[in-house]
């Protein structure tokens, strides 16, 4: 079994291997196609081999980190609540949109603005989740994926809830796939061992994505778990494991791909490490400082997925210098745009934080609806 630091690719025969025999092995592989300056490392999958098929999955990162600034500089201008920036996570979450189909459903994190950004959740949609409007979980536009979940804050919790939408999925015969994005820190908790025990047990069509930034606010992933690797602990559970290096987009898609190709064939789960780093505080809640040297976030902003892809886009001839002035214009564009209608928004009224969570409220509830009422109509 390769330490988790240790991030040369697998061949090719290793990666395609049949999950029983990876489990009876008692084996996980890391997969990296990309280098961190931009090289690739032996032959591209094949998806992969025209440059310029790899630009949308670009164009979505950049907008992806530049949203993320947008948001950071709104909250800081005490226009936005609490935000949890994804910076340095883009690879992983531009391929888990990227490779998930229509009718996939997603259960992510709060740090999945790059994945639900791609899956056709609007900018102006998010802004208003993070500025405390449940209406922005709502999922409303022309592209909108209706029946993802919405942002799971409670480390973990929404796994045993992909394992629900997984099995009803398998009940109606339906070629879908559930893909639960969760932490390195999540992956301690109990939820996720009973979600992935039971994906195991009734095959589901499930992929897990243990999104591996290597701290769980100031927990470093080597006080979080003893385990060598966190995609060995599919193994325990029956289900084929491996780790990917997350900065590289191709090899998240590549996994990703044929992860989600397996569950929709009835073939069962799968969980994929995705390995990458917080370059952010925790939230803009945090100060990473206290606990985390510069020099560390230094040595990490050279594995930065952006410019790793940008890098090969360049030496390909698929990206110029010309084409990214030209993105980050349209991308400030549609941003001021975003920020504009949910600036315009009015605010909820006080009575909605008590209209998204029971199908029927509990007769308590109920009471403390009423009395808000009244105070609304004062
Ligand atoms: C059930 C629960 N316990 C504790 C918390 C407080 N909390 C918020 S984020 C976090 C760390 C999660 O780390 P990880 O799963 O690695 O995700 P990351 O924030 O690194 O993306 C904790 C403990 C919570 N939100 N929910
Ligand atoms: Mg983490």
């Amino acid at each position: 079994m390769r330490k988790s630091v240790e991030l040369s690719p697998a061949p090719p025969e290793q990666r395609s291997r049949d999950a029983r025999e990876c489990v009876a092995r008692f084996e996980v592989y890391c997969t990296r196609f990309l280098d961190p300056d931009g090289r690739p490392c032996g032959s591209l999958p094949a998806f992969a081999r025209d440059a310029s098929a790899l630009v949308p999955l670009y164009r979505a990162m950049a907008l992806t980190r530049q949203f993320d600034q947008r948001a950071v500089a709104l909250q800081r201008t005490g226009r936005l609540g609490t935000y949890p920036s994804s910076e340095g996570q883009e690879a992983t979450e531009v391929a888990v949109g990227a490779a998930m189909a229509r009718d996939d459903v997603l259960l992510g994190t709060y740090r999945e603005t790059g994945a639900m950004l791609v899956r056709g959740v609007e900018m102006r949609e998010i802004l208003l989740y993070w500025g405390g409007d449940e209406r922005g979980m709502a999922y409303t536009g022309p592209n909108a994926p209706r029946e993802d979940f919405p942002v799971a804050v409670p480390i973990a919790t929404h796994a045993p809830h992909a394992v629900g939408v997984a099995y009803a999925f398998k009940l109606r015969n339906q070629p879908r796939a559930a893909v639960c994005v969760l932490g390195d820190g999540a992956s301690s908790k109990g939820d996720f061992y009973e979600a992935l025990n039971a994906a195991g047990v009734w095959q589901l069509p499930l992929v897990f994505v243990v999104v591996n930034n290597q701290w769980a606010i100031s927990v470093p992933r080597e006080m979080q778990s003893r385990a060598q690797t966190l995609a060995q602990k599919a193994i325990a559970a029956g289900i084929e494991g491996e780790q990917v290096d997350g900065n590289d987009v191709i090899a998240v898609y590549d996994a990703l791909d044929r992860a989600l190709v397996k569950a929709r064939r009835g073939d069962g789960p799968h969980l994929i490490e995705a390995l990458t780093y917080r370059l952010s505080d925790h939230t803009t809640a945090d100060d990473a400082r206290r606990y985390r040297a510069a020099g560390d976030v230094e040595r990490q902003r050279a594995l930065d997925p952006l410019s790793r892809l940008r890098l090969y886009l360049a030496n390909e001839g698929a990206w110029t210098d010309a084409d990214e002035t030209k993105l980050r214009a349209e991308h400030a564009s549609a941003i001021e745009s975003a920020v504009n209608a949910y600036l315009a928004t009015d605010a909820p009224a006080p009575s909605a934080m008590f209209e998204h969570l029971f199908e029927r409220l509990p007769t308590a509830l109920e009471r403390q609806r009423g009395e808000i009422g009244t105070e609304e109509s004062r």
